[in-house]
């Protein structure tokens, strides 16, 4: 079949609005019509070229949400008209790593993944018989999407998709870390670096778990606004109070070192800062941002010698087929706010400005709608 797409053509250049060819679903795949997805800074990440594992062409796109239309053979767990999020992190129920009960790593199709093709080795995409290769095995720039079943959490069919689409990357991202990964407890001083898509719903994890001082650390002034809006009880510009007294200011307002600190920007510097504010003898920063390549991150020994922690998470440490569900039920029960953080909504054919939008630091999450 023919699909519009958002193309991503080569590093650093626009993505291509222009008709893809999809093949249908093989053994163990989907069809999806994706509804609306999200922009996040991933997607800038690997289109910007600063992605190690970037290829092109490519479909980007892992933040999305809409319906199966068509399942190929074996297929068990779902059917045409399911509401459905893909899921970059899958979950078979069935790997050593998805039984270990210790990460939420599925490793079944990792390998494939990575090299941007679906799990028997090929692409569906094509364009005008070329390969086109898929993104984080979602490519939810695309109106329809071939997705493997491992890889989909069937979810309520009253959640609206411009909506909880956000919930396939940034909202788990952030409230799993602050759930899964630290499992921050009840009147602990946590600091979070970065106020965007990813660190303002670690903001708001934070605030369900009912952790004391929320220290938020930001250049864009206009962050401190939506931060207290989220919970945020204290804000630092480094701008403001010198990027070398970044640490101290931390240490002060969080009375001696954050018990956790989260880093959710994908500067090493930065992660350098969120790991030595923590609080010595036991305070833990979990590194959520995501690094350019050959980027690596130091310190003194000391610094962990002395009980720091320094950790890092990927999808918030969600088992996406289990987890997502819940956090959608979550929204729809208005236990968390997803609406005010998308500042946003495009027609697909202004995918593009969704990316100005963000380079101009302008939105927290722009959704794209098909
Ligand atoms: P974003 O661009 O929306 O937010 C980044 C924020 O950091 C902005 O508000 C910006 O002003 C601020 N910032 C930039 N440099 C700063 C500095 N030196 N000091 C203080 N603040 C600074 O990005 P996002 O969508 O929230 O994503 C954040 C990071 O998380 C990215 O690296 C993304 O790739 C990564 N990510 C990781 C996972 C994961 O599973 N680990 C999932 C999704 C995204
Ligand atoms: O190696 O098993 C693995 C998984 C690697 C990919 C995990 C995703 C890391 C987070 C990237 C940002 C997601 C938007
Ligand atoms: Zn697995």
């Amino acid at each position: 079949m023919d699909t519009r797409a958002a193309l991503a053509v080569e590093a650093g250049k626009p993505l291509e609005i222009t008709t893809v060819q999809l093949e249908g679903p093989k053994e163990g795949e989907v069809l999806i019509e994706v509804k609306a997805t999200g922009i996040c800074h991933t997607d800038e990440f690997t289109l910007s070229g600063a992605d190690p594992e970037g290829l092109f062409p490519a479909i980007l796109g892992h933040e999305g949400a809409g319906v199966v239309v068509d399942t190929g053979p074996g297929v068990t767990t779902l059917k045409k008209g399911d509401h459905v999020i893909p899921l970059y992190t899958p979950e078979c129920r069935q790997c050593e790593y998805c039984v270990s009960g210790k990460t939420n790593l599925c490793q079944a199709i990792r390998t494939t993944q990575g090299q941007g093709l679906m799990p028997d080795g090929t692409s569906r995409f094509s364009l005008n018989g070329e390969r086109v290769f898929h993104y984080m095995g979602t490519s939810t720039f695309a109106n329809f999407t071939v997705v493997p079943e491992i890889a989909l959490a069937k979810i309520r069919e009253d959640a609206p998709f411009e909506k909880v689409c956000y919930i396939g990357c940034g909202v788990t991202t952030g409230i799993g870390a602050v759930i899964n990964t630290a499992k921050v407890e009840p009147g602990a001083n946590c600091a979070v670096f970065g106020l965007g898509g990813i660190g303002l719903n670690v903001i708001q994890g934070l605030r369900m778990v009912g952790a004391d001082r929320i220290v938020g650390v930001d250049l864009n002034p206009e962050r401190e606004a939506i931060g207290r809006h989220f919970g945020m009880t204290h804000f630092v510009n480094p701008n403001e109070v010198g990027r070398d007294k970044v640490v101290e200011a931390v240490i002060d307002l969080t009375k001696g070192g954050a018990d956790y600190s989260f880093e959710c920007i994908g500067n090493v510097e930065v992660m350098r800062q969120a790991l030595e504010c923590c609080h010595k003898g036991w305070g833990e920063s979990v590194i959520i941002g995501v690094a350019g390549a050959g980027q690596e991150i130091a310190t003194r020994p000391f610094q962990l010698v002395t009980g720091r922690v320094w950790r890092g998470t990927a999808f918030g440490g969600a088992k996406g087929r289990t987890d997502v569900p819940r956090i959608v039920d979550w929204y729809m029960e208005g236990k968390i706010n997803i609406d005010d953080l998308i500042t946003h909504v495009l027609p697909f054919e202004q995918i593009n400005e969704g990316f100005d939008l963000m380079h101009a630091g302008e939105s927290i999450r722009t959704v794209v709608t098909y």
